[in-house]
């Protein structure tokens, strides 16, 4: 993964102090490109420890068109909490709960979860629903039957939904390619969290690409992950330095154990990680 790490020292040398929407302050740069050949292994970063539960659930989660957080957190996963909380702090209803709070009656009142815990119309609905096109089951058509067509696209970026949703979205388009055997997967990434939303965002379109390949009877090739604005947060600039200083381990494998018929019908326990050496878990708050 020195590839990710080059992203981080990049930035550091060349980025320009910013300020953001979050009022954080960015160092930031415009484009980047990073290339990862899944046969060199699974692309998990090792010189911190990711949460890969958290990568699973949400990405099997914007494939099931879901957009409300219950699913998540239900699951264990909180890494969407802050934006339906937000919302929820500046409405009526709001009498002082805390996060904690919030969330248990997100998970046991359902009435509640569907006011307060949906995102609006962000990924899940766009890759399935975008005005009526179910762009992944699509997708998935025409690679298997016209595996050479240029057009093997889904995007999230719906202009006439952005005023709907908690965050317009950041992934916000990718395409796939066809050779030989072979499926490669190009993401193009507006706005990019380097230190805390980048290694979720590699690892969750490996393991799309991943998904798609075993669906579609192909090989995973590659996964190129382009970027527009790729920045660090003026507060994750010391865990970043940290991270920097420290030596890769040899990458993981993913193992899927079972290949469904239908690309929703993956379930978590047929994912399995194996070999995956890491540098312990580095902290850093989430600019919301
Ligand atoms: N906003 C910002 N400012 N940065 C983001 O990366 C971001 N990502 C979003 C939504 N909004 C965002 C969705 N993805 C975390 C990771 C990914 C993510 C949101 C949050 C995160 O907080 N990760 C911590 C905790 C992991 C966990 O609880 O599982 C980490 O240390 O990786
Ligand atoms: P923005 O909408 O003002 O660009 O803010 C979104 C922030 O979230 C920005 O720092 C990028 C970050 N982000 C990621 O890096 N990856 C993600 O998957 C998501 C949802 C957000």
């Amino acid at each position: 993964m020195k590839e990710y790490l080059n992203l981080l020292s990049y930035i550091l040398e060349n980025g320009r102090q910013k300020e953001d929407r979050t009022n954080t302050g960015i160092i930031s740069t415009f484009g980047y490109q990073m290339r990862f050949d899944l046969n060199k292994g699974f692309p998990l970063v090792t010189t911190k420890k990711i949460h890969l539960k958290s990568v699973i659930h949400e990405l099997l989660w914007f494939i099931n068109g879901d957009t409300n957080i219950q699913y998540l957190v239900k699951n264990g996963v909180r890494i969407w909490n802050d934006w339906p909380y937000q919302i929820f702090k500046d409405s009526s209803e709001y009498q002082g709960e805390s996060m904690k709070e919030f969330i248990d009656k997100i998970i046991s009142d359902n009435s509640f979860a569907r006011n307060y815990g949906d995102l609006g119309p962000v990924y899940g609905k766009q890759w399935r629903d975008f005005n009526g096109v179910d762009q992944l089951y699509n997708v998935i058509d025409s690679i298997k039957n016209n595996p050479n067509s240029r057009r093997h696209i889904v995007t999230s970026w719906n202009p006439e939904d952005i005023d709907k949703m908690a965050l317009p979205p950041c992934h916000m388009i990718y395409q796939f390619y066809v050779v030989d055997d072979q499926l490669s997967l190009h993401l193009y990434q507006r706005s990019a969290d380097a230190f805390l939303g980048v290694p979720f965002n590699i690892a969750s379109y490996a393991l799309l690409l991943m998904m798609v390949a075993k669906i579609t009877g192909l090989k995973a090739h590659e996964f190129v992950h382009t970027i527009g604005d790729a920045h660090i947060y003026l507060n994750h600039v010391d865990q970043v330095k940290e991270q920097i200083s420290r030596e890769p381990f040899e990458l993981p494998q993913m193992l899927i154990h079972r290949t469904p018929s239908h690309i929703e019908d993956f379930k978590y326990d047929d994912f399995e990680l194996v070999n995956y050496k890491h540098h312990p878990h580095i902290k850093g708050k989430v600019a919301v």
